[in-house]
């Protein structure tokens, strides 16, 4: 860099044509080291340079716009596709800086580097006029900008040999085409539950470095997941020592032994997949994160801890960063580490297929290189896998490639995730494990050359699997997988998030908005006839209400939905019944939001929980009754993720028009053995019933209530099991809830609750006052319950009061 004078200025220009230049590398050892921080105002151009304006860096041209006032919220409304011609225009970013030159040369610094954490996407870079670099590439370190959905889009043109599926999201996804092109967030040219908004900017910070170069070494540090590594390490700085020692003095310093283990099981065909942590086996308890905005820049240190709180105060022990995102930042990763959460940790490639040209790979490896080096050193990743869903999508044939040009796309696939990603990853890191997709069947898949014939089997690897349909109560039709890494049913978010971004006429389920920030096609329709299967669908005369309960409808469904699923992944975690089960893991889709819109997701974007998230916090509770109906008998499992021993359970059942129980069975000890899920108890729901109080409950009439408790105190939430749908119950009575809110010694918040009936599915809500209930979505089966607010911010008792509605299952129709 001879060419520095004591003003510098550096010229950005977002485009779409160029390869890329790295000017600058992880394996330089530095002496003393000066740094000059280029994150400031910078000024933005587009292309005829009809607007100009500053721009902070780290950011992007979105975000400029915004926080100029050249355009309103993205979210609003129609926003979306309003602001779509940011991303079709070409920007420059422009800054100019003073560099004191003794200090950067005369102290005889032998290198000066001008380091561009993140660039989006595709740019040139010129310093006083020369061009010293060119960028492709949003997961790597640069050193400026062009119209990413150009760019995608001229990639793809020129990659005329054969075409590379899909070209463009389905029309409800209102987004832009050839993503599978351009290294960048894969969602952010639109997914079936996002905003289509290709940014582009300077999304990490830029600075200049100066520092003497030492000697070419590569440092780094992983923590020790493997024994045989830390073996050799020992044996490498003690060489004296005999093995035992070694072993010993591995053992003894807070090392984790950290194992994927796929290996037969007695009983099923297949392999076992589970995650094995100082050879005890780990059931993954989670969901799937994906990014938290569409603007990276907006995403806040407070908002990453307070989703990854969420999800630890939801008992989540495991996250897996889906592959359509991005590679989070450094703090996300922090945080994890200190909250304890377990990362799956995806290559950023999904639900597609991808060129092999030399460019291409070649700006994938540094990525893959660069990020590797950055996260290896996180105790919390505990898996690399290459990618979300496309061995599927070549097994399953997605996008109707014919058959005789199959071996093609096959071979693209081991060239880029086997050839390629995998071997970098080993190199790099070879304490975790690397899958090559998810789903994949592991080592199965490996064997069948990369591409299972079913990735989906269920007697190997992970599974995802969806159906919306289909009854979600019928636990039967369930995949008995080795471990669901995604599986989830939709819910609109609340009222108080969507008002933020719409406006009175929007408020009707059937409004242009709805159907607008839809992106999973019949998504509503699907909601509502899932809902209709055990549920009256709402039917105030009164358009707001209707509104309102409809959005509390597919929370309802969503919810119980999920649960029924998790709880049976949950207790096939100890058996293998016809061949399948060992079931280690479930993760549920999707963890958060990315905008106000209909989703998977159980938090809403902004962090308020949505019904699903309080029944995550229960049914991923460390012990957990599980009960269901098998075969006209009521089955309850007792599931338990601690390791000591516990006993007894109870039942008690309920009338719907009594809050005092009919009858209350009790059961003797049953041992029930850490890390485990058993059958406590077992009777017919006919027998049940008969004996119960009078004999005159019936399934209509009544329903069963129980939890677990070892000989002084109850263990695990309660849970519950209705006998028919809601919908076709009797006697249930409208409950008519009074509430009142309370401040507590503590400065907390207490609502007291009173009904007049067992009441199904009482939600309260406070709006836009942030913060979260101790539970919520509850069934009440008693006169009062008291349920603690514990906010996030300042609030008052006179403003909850305000704020807060109740609302039961009997209360919408
Ligand atoms: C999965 C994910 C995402 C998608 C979700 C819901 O397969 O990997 O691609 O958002 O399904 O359709």
């Amino acid at each position: 860099m001879s060419a520095f004078r004591k003003r510098g200025s550096v010229l950005v220009v977002l485009y779409y044509v160029g390869s890329f230049h790295v000017l600058f590398g992880y394996n330089i050892s530095r002496g003393e080291q000066h740094d000059l921080s280029l994150n400031r105002k910078w000024t933005i151009q587009n292309s005829n340079g009809s607007l100009s304006l500053p721009a902070e860096v780290p950011g992007c041209v979105h975000s400029a716009l915004l926080k100029q006032g050249f355009i309103k919220d993205l979210y609003f409304r129609f926003n979306d596709v309003a602001y779509r011609w940011i991303a079709l225009d070409n920007w420059t970013y422009t800054t100019t800086f003073s560099i004191d030159l003794p200090v950067l040369c005369s102290r005889a610094k032998q290198r000066v580097q001008l380091v561009f954490e993140g660039v989006d996407t595709v740019a040139s870079i010129s310093l006083n006029g020369v061009v010293v670099g060119k960028t492709d590439n949003m997961f790597r370190r640069y050193v400026s900008l062009l119209s990413p959905v150009l760019y995608a889009s001229e990639r793809s043109q020129a990659h005329s040999s054969y075409s590379v599926p899909p070209d463009c999201p389905p029309p409800v996804q209102k987004g832009e085409c050839h993503v599978n092109f351009i290294r960048k967030a894969q969602s952010s040219f639109s997914w079936d539950w996002g905003p289509s908004f290709p940014t582009l900017g300077l999304w990490k910070g830029v600075h200049l470095e100066a520092f003497d170069v030492l000697r070419l070494i590569h440092l780094s540090t992983v923590p020790v997941y493997s024994m045989s590594l830390c073996l050799s390490l020992c044996l490498s700085l003690c060489l004296s020592l005999c093995l035992s020692l070694c072993l010993s003095l591995c053992l003894s310093l807070c090392l984790s032994l950290l194992e994927l283990v796929q290996e037969p099981i007695a009983g099923s065909p297949g392999l076992s997949f589970y995650f094995r942590v100082n050879k005890k086996p780990i059931f993954l308890k989670g969901s799937n994160w994906i990014p938290a905005h569409a603007l990276q820049d907006l995403v806040s240190p407070a908002d990453v801890r307070n989703l990854l709180q969420s999800s630890v105060s939801a008992n989540m022990n495991a996250l897996r960063v889906w592959g359509g995102g991005v590679y989070e930042q450094d703090m996300f990763y922090s945080l994890c580490d200190e909250m304890g959460i377990m990362i799956w940790q995806d290559f950023m490639f999904a639900c597609a297929m991808y060129p092999t040209e030399p460019d291409f790979i070649e700006t994938v490896r540094e990525e893959v290189v660069q990020q590797v080096r950055r996260l290896k050193s996180h105790p919390s990743v505990i898996v690399w896998s290459g990618n979300n869903e496309n061995e599927a999508a070549l097994a399953t044939n997605w996008f109707g490639i014919p058959v005789a040009q199959q071996p093609r796309y096959h071979r693209d696939y081991v060239t880029l995730y086997v050839d390629n990603i995998r071997a970098i990853v080993q190199k790099e890191d070879g304490t975790r494990p690397f899958l090559v997709s998810s789903p994949t069947n592991g080592v199965e898949s490996q064997q069948e050359g990369w591409v299972a014939h079913d990735p989906y089997d269920l007697h190997y690897g992970d599974t995802h699997y969806y159906s919306y349909s289909h009854d979600c109560w019928d636990w039967t039709a369930l995949p008995r997988t080795r471990f669901a890494s995604e599986y989830g049913f939709q819910s609109w978010p609340s009222f108080s998030t969507l008002q933020k971004v719409s406006v009175s006429e929007d408020w009707s389920y059937g409004s242009n908005f709805s159907s607008h920030r839809q992106h999973h096609q019949t998504g509503n329709q699907q909601m509502l006839q899932q809902a209709g299967l055990h549920y009256h669908l709402p039917a105030s005369a009164d358009p707001l209400k209707r509104y309102k309960d409809t959005l509390y409808i597919t929370q309802v469904m969503q919810s119980q939905c999920v649960k029924v699923q998790t709880e049976f992944y949950r207790r096939s975690q100890s058996e293998v019944i016809e061949g399948k089960g060992h079931t280690m893991g479930a993760l549920y889709w999707q963890l958060n939001d990315i905008w106000q819109g209909p989703s998977w997701s159980s938090l809403e974007f902004g962090g308020k929980w949505k019904m699903l998230h309080y029944f995550a916090k229960d049914f991923f509770s460390p012990v957990l009754p599980v009960g269901f109906e098998d075969q006209g008998s009521l089955v309850v499992y007792a599931v338990s993720d601690l390791s000591h021993d516990l006993h007894l359970r109870t039942v008690s059942v309920y009338e719907w028009s009594s809050l005092d129980p009919v009858c209350t069975v009790a059961s003797g000890l049953v041992l029930v053995e850490g890390g485990s899920a058993e059958v406590i108890h077992k009777q017919t729901i006919s027998a049940l019933l008969a004996g119960c109080g009078r004999g005159s409950c019936t399934r209509l009439t009544c329903l069963l209530t129980f939890h677990l408790e070892d000989v002084n105190s109850q263990q695990g939430p309660i849970n519950h099991l209705f006998l028919s749908s809601p919908k076709n119950a009797q006697r249930m009575l409208r409950p008519n809830i009074t509430a009142e809110v309370q401040q507590d010694e503590m400065g907390g918040y207490t609502v007291t609750l009173q009904s007049s009936a067992v009441a199904a599915f009482v939600w309260l809500d406070v709006g836009d006052v942030p913060g979260r209930f101790d539970t919520n979505g509850f069934l009440m089966v008693t006169r009062t319950r008291t349920v603690t607010f514990n906010p996030w911010g300042p609030t008052s008792t006179q403003q909850l009061a305000q704020a807060l509605t109740v609302t039961s299952l009997r209360d919408v129709y």
